[in-house]
């Protein structure tokens, strides 16, 4: 099926809040005694803010009642919006704009697929609100990625086939999520880490929308 629409992932992809996540959940974490690294906020990437706390709280050996980890969570999420709301279109990563005036000249159709419930608010911080043919986040969908309904559903909105979408990801669970919803991914990020992609750039500035769709729109 020759591809007709590319699904971008927010954090990580267009904007790098990624950063501003983990410095939240690490002053979440250090508050409650312990402490987080880089290393292990890989595995929070893409993940949903529930599941991110229940994996940070595993990793410090804590069981709270869910009334203190809703709390927990809500802390968390004003941190984060402290840093994000300072955010402006200088924060949009390298390459995107180039990437995005390539789509549209293509013909080809977007949408936003992120587990984070602030995406409305990023996009319209970075100036992007208006960019996207369609956009699913985090209070649209009932499953987590790596489930792959943020995809699906954005696919659905765009009245296209599974098969004729790529999926532009930072995170594993997002790699995951493309897989399952059988879109042809594109890791952004190391493949080092990024193993399952069907393949890996470090940045939107490093493809062009031909050099994709060479790739994805070959037999598989
Ligand atoms: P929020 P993405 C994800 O966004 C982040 O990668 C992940 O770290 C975060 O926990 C999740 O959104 C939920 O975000 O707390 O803002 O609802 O990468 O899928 O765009
Ligand atoms: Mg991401």
């Amino acid at each position: 099926m020759p591809i007709k629409a590319f699904l971008f992932d927010l954090d990580g992809v267009i904007v790098d809040t990624a950063i501003h996540h983990y410095h939240a959940w690490k002053r979440l974490a250090n508050e409650l005694g312990f402490d987080i690294s880089e290393e292990f906020n890989e595995q929070l990437k893409g993940v949903s803010r529930v599941d991110s706390l229940n994996i940070i709280l595993e990793h410090g050996g804590l069981t709270l009642p869910d009334e203190e980890k809703r709390d927990l969570a809500i802390r968390k999420n004003e941190w984060y919006l402290e840093l994000v709301s300072r955010m402006t279109p200088d924060d949009i990563l390298p390459g995107v704009a180039t990437f995005f005036s390539e789509v549209r000249k293509a013909g080809l159709l977007t949408a936003l697929g992120s587990a984070s419930k602030n995406a409305p608010l990023i996009l319209e911080r970075i100036g992007m609100s208006d960019v996207f043919d369609a956009v699913i986040d985090g209070t649209k969908v009932e499953k987590s990625k790596p489930d792959p309904e943020v995809f699906t559903r954005g696919a659905d909105e765009l009245e296209v086939l599974y098969n004729e979408c790529v999926v532009f990801e930072d995170a594993v669970a997002g790699v995951e999520a493309g897989n399952r919803a059988g879109m042809f991914t594109v890791g952004i990020g190391s493949p080092d880490v990024l193993t399952l992609a069907s393949m890996v750039a470090p940045s939107l500035d490093e493809l062009t929308v031909d050099t994709v769709l060479e790739q994805a729109n070959k037999p598989q």
